[in-house]
């Protein structure tokens, strides 16, 4: 990768992702870009590019502009805010991506597009969930999910277009807020219990999802496009797994650095839904075969983490 574009850079995964291959591969080559324009300083650190993902026209003046070989896809709505509107999601999750495919059999660039857990549906076997498996999902995220894994194989097979990707599981973190998925109460629970010691949860006690940290969410975006192409097999979809907890398991490891903390109740039954029909555990063995993935982060190290950052920035 030598001048990369990160689409929808100001959100939750872009608003980290940039500064970090920044510093990697140098300020001027990775180039930030999206639809909204009160973005943070931090990305403007670099080269800034309004851009619409449905925009082809400017995208492609972006691409040429910059010379670019490598973009980042990170533009989608989430799963909770996509059942409120199925068809927006539908436009924006998967008419963005066609237009990038479109664009890179012209300008032949390779394509990182992130799948979710999201991509599979009550069918799927919930606890190590293999490789591959049963993907009928239930939700209009998870439609476009598997639909974007397909679209980026078909291309990659028919018209040799370098795509790769790997299934996220939730990501927490503490720069950007993620806004509208079915895991982000793993994520609002940190700043609540520091700034209230308490947090109303809304999906139920027993309700298991595989989560990952920020700094291995971002190393696996990297390795996997930095990866020997001679040996992957999978390239669209890779399982990529940290940990693993229903809410009492990460109420408890806060409790341990604020004891007084406590936790309650009020499920939403649309996020609800969602996170039963998703899986318990994946299996990511795969990934490490195929490109060497092994995560850092496990849950009382990330605990640790978030609570001493989030400590620090909510007293400013
Ligand atoms: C969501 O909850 O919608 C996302 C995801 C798991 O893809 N965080």
């Amino acid at each position: 990768m030598k001048n990369i574009l990160v689409m929808g850079a100001a959100g939750q995964i872009g608003s980290e992702l940039v500064p970090a291959m920044r510093k990697i591969y140098g300020n001027s080559n990775v180039i930030s870009s999206d639809i909204r324009t009160d973005v943070s300083e931090v990305l403007k650190e670099g080269p800034f590019e309004i851009v619409d993902c449905l925009d082809t026209k400017k995208i492609k003046d972006v691409i040429t502009k910059y010379n670019i070989d490598t973009v980042y896809n990170l533009v989608a709505l989430l799963s909770a805010v996509g059942e409120q509107n199925p068809q927006l999601s539908w436009k924006i999750n998967v008419g963005g991506l066609m237009n990038l495919l479109e664009l890179s059999r012209e300008l032949k660039f390779a394509l990182f597009t992130p799948s979710s857990i999201g991509a599979f549906g009550l069918s799927t076997p919930h606890d190590n969930t293999p490789q591959d498996t049963i993907q009928r999902p239930n939700s209009m995220y998870g439609v476009t999910k598997v639909s974007g894994e397909l679209l980026c194989d078909y291309y990659h097979q028919k018209y040799g277009i370098d795509t790769r990707g790997v299934r996220y599981p939730g990501i927490i973190s503490n720069v950007t807020p993620p806004g509208g998925g079915t895991t982000d109460y793993a994520v609002d629970i940190y700043y609540k219990a520091i700034q209230e010691k308490k947090f109303t949860c809304n999906l139920k006690p027993g309700t298991y999802l595989d989560m990952m940290y920020m700094p291995d969410c971002i190393r696996a975006g990297i390795e996997i496009m930095e990866a020997n192409p001679a040996k992957l097999i999978h390239r669209n979809a890779f399982n990529v797994a940290a940990m693993s907890f229903e809410p009492e398991m990460i109420a408890a490891e806060i409790k341990k650095h604020i004891p007084e903390f406590t936790m309650d109740y009020d499920i939403d039954p649309i996020r609800q839904a969602i996170a039963e029909s998703w899986p318990n555990k994946m299996d990511d063995t795969v990934a490490f075969e195929e490109w060497g993935w092994k995560h850092e982060y496990n849950l009382p190290k990330m605990t640790e983490d978030m609570l001493n950052v989030l400590s620090e920035k909510l007293k400013k």
